[in-house]
């Protein structure tokens, strides 16, 4: 049995997720306009685990006895300057849904809530791994270097991060 405190604050994080979804989507969308497809396909593979990690926490709030709110989610930025605006935004929204997860711990802990505790410990590492996978793109960024004639080089990279994101994601199914 939930609190009421702690449904409200995961139904809070369900539309962070989704927002996080939708942030991706439109980065995605962006990328494809731009003729970055393989950046595109990183992205619409993220909006897809975004919107499963929304999905994981609704079904968790009913199932615990709450009630999972479909959220009035805002529309994302449509537009950005570079790919690397792009990948720096994507790292510090991570760090800021870290934060979001960990207070969603730190809550459960105040509140002796130990399967909510539990079932969050999932998102912790998810976070720990996916600010790590941004952050190791920013440096590839950083190495390569901005520049029209290093979007090709930079699209290689991406495409061989996404192989190996989707081997670590069927790894963990
Ligand atoms: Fe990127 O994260 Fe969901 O949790």
């Amino acid at each position: 049995m939930l609190s009421k405190n702690m449904i409200d604050a995961l139904n809070k994080q369900i539309e962070e997720e989704f927002y996080s979804a939708n942030l991706y989507l439109a980065m995605a969308s962006w990328c494809d306009k731009e003729g970055l497809s393989n950046s595109a396909t990183f992205l619409f593979n993220h909006f897809e685990e975004e919107s499963s990690h929304a999905l994981k926490i609704f079904h968790y709030v009913n199932e615990m006895g709450g009630h999972a709110i479909v959220p009035n989610i805002k529309q994302p930025p449509v537009e950005y300057k570079s790919i690397h605006q792009v990948f720096e935004d994507t790292y510090q929204h991570e760090v800021y849904i870290t934060a979001k997860i960990h207070e969603l711990v730190r809550l459960a802990i105040e509140e002796s809530d130990y399967a909510t505790n539990n079932f969050l410990q999932w998102f912790v590492e998810e976070q720990r791994e996916e600010e790590a996978t941004f952050q190791e793109i920013l440096s590839i960024l950083k190495l390569i270097g901005s520049g029209s004639s290093n979007l090709y080089f930079i699209e290689q990279e991406i495409a061989k991060l996404s192989t190996k994101a989707q081997g670590m994601d069927a790894q963990a199914k």
